[in-house]
């Protein structure tokens, strides 16, 4: 984004092309350079904290990977499996040229059938990441529009909470219910999100597989970091 004017961020009731201008600014950061780093099994592993980072959370197989692919517009640069327990390492990706921000992608959380030392590795893995990083600017909380708001994602959210870690629930797989359903999930997911203190009050309804909410999510990622 050399060349670019600086980018200023949402503002309440900014006209259309102010909105436009900003989606573009996503747009053209995201379709850039993005790279895997590393894959860090254990924090000790991950990168120097020199850039702001967002983090994608949720249960296993809510579709983490995937959306990090239609993010970037790739198939495969984050490995996806309809197998949950895919993601198993703190998988983390550069954005931008020089790099802005990076990305990174989470094991779930949630997962019963795998064995319990490694499920036990990961969710300490998650917690520790999540509660103690520093320069975790916005963690993105997936939730599969299927399903809403499960037990375990409260009690991440009340750990992100306590943590004072900011956090925007995105519903994944919007393409899978009706838009009646979408929208009552919609509306009983924001209100739920009002409720917790470092939740932002607006949640984002996505499709990987239609597109649909993609080109908002990128936008406000780059707002996440411009706000960090
Ligand atoms: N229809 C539909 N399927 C999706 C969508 N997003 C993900 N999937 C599918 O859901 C499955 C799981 O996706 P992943 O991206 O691997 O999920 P994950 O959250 O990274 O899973 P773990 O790494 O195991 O925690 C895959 O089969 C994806 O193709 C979506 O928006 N729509
Ligand atoms: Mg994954």
């Amino acid at each position: 984004m050399t060349d670019e004017a600086p980018y200023d961020g949402p503002v309440d009731g900014q006209p259309p092309v102010d909105q436009e201008a900003r989606l573009e600014a996503a747009r053209k950061l995201f379709a850039g350079r993005v790279e895997f780093l590393k894959s860090a099994p254990d924090l000790k592993f991950l990168p120097e904290p020199d850039f702001p980072e967002v983090a994608f959370a949720g249960r296993s197989n809510v579709g983490k990977s995937t959306l990090i692919n239609a993010l970037v517009n790739r198939t495969s640069l984050a490995r996806t499996s309809n197998t949950p327990g895919r993601t198993q390492e703190l998988n983390v990706f550069d954005v931008g040229d020089p790099i802005a921000f990076r990305l990174v992608d989470m094991p779930g959380y949630g997962f019963a059938k795998a064995p319990k030392d490694i499920v036990r590795r990961w969710q300490y893995l998650v917690n520790d990441y999540l509660r103690g990083r520093a320069v975790l600017g916005r963690v993105l909380v997936l939730i599969d529009a299927r399903h809403g708001i499960k037990d375990t994602d409260r009690d991440v959210m009340k750990m992100l909470d306590k943590a004072a870690v900011s956090y925007q629930l995105v519903l994944t797989k919007a393409d899978k219910i009706k838009p009646t359903e979408l929208a009552t999930v919609m509306a009983a997911t924001e209100a739920e999100a009002r409720k917790h203190v470092a939740a932002y009050p607006v949640v984002l309804p996505t499709s990987s597989e239609t597109g649909a909410g993609i080109a908002e999510l990128r936008a406000a990622v780059l707002d996440a970091i411009t706000a960090h």
